[in-house]
């Protein structure tokens, strides 16, 4: 067995039933391979069984009454996984489905996104499996107040600066704010994603989105394409598609598709920006379900989740370019040979993790562009970087500033994973080449500090 496998099965042994944690692990060390023999001293130290340990795991009771005064109890977690070249980073997600290996998995991966993103940020991820879904705002608040309760022991502006994700926008950021001001009586960058007035950035909401797009733009160009007319699959209809979809039109691409847990659209004609406006208001306003698309735009087809199907026909349209946008392994093998046959040329993924072992394989074995979350997805973390950096400044930057610096820091991602593939001898290896880069800054950080 060689040294990473032998890695993966200790992580396996010791951290039983978390299986996205160890398809996390396992897709970063098989990329590391190469490292084993140019870095002697990173094995002597211990770097690789290091790292896949997190620094510290903060598991908490949430207890909150609803609307009509009775008790709930959620979970609360924290995975605070490396600050070797920066505070812990990463956001917090609220779902049903939320469990340690899905935490961990996060947070994993965070610490190669935030290294790769140029600015100093360890990585962390934290969460609850508390459903926002049908919750009302009252609730909603109150869930937050009693998990921040326990959560501001643990935080700080220079420890642990949690941020937004799945079921955790700008609401939920409010509330979270609010109390951890209330408690610490401090008015600090302690949390990303905040509204511009009370301290968030610009182009902060917008910036996951914009982000893979323009790292889609990159791939493109290295193969002397543009976006200009190209059709794109996007998948969710939270805030990371829905940027997706605006930063498509900007380019003149054409989306036709978005999607939720219970189903999806496709809009033959492309989704304009008065539908996308329709798709704004409908989720983040009226939070209802992206079938009402249908009722309102009477050419577009709607397609339930049928759980019984091995594929989802999603990602079974005409297409040059695939966005998933919405969750952890929502393309299998068979979504992605479906994209392949289609005429797909590039997959830039939103999400984290959208794409399962067998998927990927798919894709390298048929040279399709391929734009690993962890690269393409690391716009939203970077401009947290910045909220961050503003906060520190205690200035704002406009928002021609902001979008500026987030392009340039997703060209610099694209550039370091393209160079580092090229220089490992896989030009255009995309998943080896960001992992590397990611994975080096870390490792020597963790070198230069002895064993601790
Ligand atoms: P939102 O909560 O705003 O939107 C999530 C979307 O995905 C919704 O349309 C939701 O449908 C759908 N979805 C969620 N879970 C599932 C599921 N199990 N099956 C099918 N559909 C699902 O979250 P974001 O847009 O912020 O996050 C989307 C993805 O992007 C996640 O993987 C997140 O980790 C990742 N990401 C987010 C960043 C950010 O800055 N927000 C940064 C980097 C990555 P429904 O409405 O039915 O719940
Ligand atoms: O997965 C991610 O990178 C995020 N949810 C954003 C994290 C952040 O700190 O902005």
């Amino acid at each position: 067995m060689s040294f990473v496998n032998d890695v993966i099965a200790r992580v396996k042994e010791k951290n039983p039933a978390e299986p996205e944690f160890h398809q996390a692990v396992e897709e970063v060390m098989e990329s590391l391979e190469p490292t084993i023999e140019k870095h002697p001293e990173f094995v002597k130290a211990g770097i690789y069984d290091r790292i896949v340990e997190p620094d510290r795991t903060i598991l908490f009771r949430v207890p909150w009454m609803d609307d009509k005064g009775n008790v709930h109890v959620n979970k609360g977690f924290r995975v605070q996984f490396n600050n070797a070249i920066g505070p812990y980073k990463g956001g917090l997600r609220f779902h049903p489905s939320v469990n340690l290996g899905i935490i961990k998995f996060l947070g994993f991966e965070q610490i190669f996104k935030n290294s790769l993103t140029t600015l100093p940020m360890g990585g962390g991820k934290g969460g609850s499996d508390f459903d926002p879904k049908g919750k009302s705002d009252n609730e909603v608040m109150r869930f937050c107040q009693a998990f921040m309760r326990e959560l501001f022991r643990y935080v700080g502006p220079d420890v642990d600066v949690p941020a937004g994700g799945i079921g955790v926008g700008g609401r939920e950021i409010g509330f979270l704010y609010g109390d951890y001001k209330k408690l610490r009586n401090e008015h600090t960058g302690v949390l990303t994603g905040k509204g511009i007035e009370w301290g968030g950035s610009l182009i902060r909401p917008q910036a996951t989105g914009y982000g893979s797009v323009y790292f889609a733009a990159e791939m493109l160009q290295v193969k002397g394409e543009s976006m200009e007319g190209k059709t794109a699959l996007v998948s969710g209809s939270g805030n990371v598609a829905q940027y997706t979809v605006e930063k498509l039109l900007n380019l003149g691409a054409k989306p036709v598709t978005v999607s939720d847990s219970s189903g999806y659209i496709y809009d033959e004609e492309g989704i304009d920006r008065d539908k996308l406006a329709f798709v704004m208001d409908l989720k983040n306003i009226r939070r209802g379900r992206i079938k009402e698309y249908v009722t309102e735009y009477k050419n577009a087809v709607y397609t339930p989740i049928d759980s019984s199907r091995d594929y989802n026909p999603l990602w079974n349209h005409k297409a040059d370019l695939a966005f998933p946008s919405a969750t952890q392994n929502e393309i299998n093998e068979k979504d992605a040979q479906n994209l392949v046959n289609n005429g797909i040329k590039a997959v830039s993924e939103g999400a984290n993790m959208p794409t399962t072992p067998e998927g990927v394989k798919v894709f390298m074995d048929n040279n399709i562009m391929y734009g690993l979350g962890k690269a393409a997805n690391a716009g939203g973390v970077s401009v947290s970087g910045l909220e961050m950096s503003q906060n520190s400044m205690r200035l704002s930057w406009s928002s021609e500033e902001v979008d500026n610096r987030l392009k340039g820091i997703m060209q610099s991602i694209h550039k370091a994973a393209y160079e580092t593939s090229e220089s490992y001898g896989h030009p255009g290896n995309y998943p080896m080449g960001a992992n590397i880069a990611g994975f080096l800054k870390v490792a020597k950080s963790m070198l230069a500090y002895g064993i601790v």
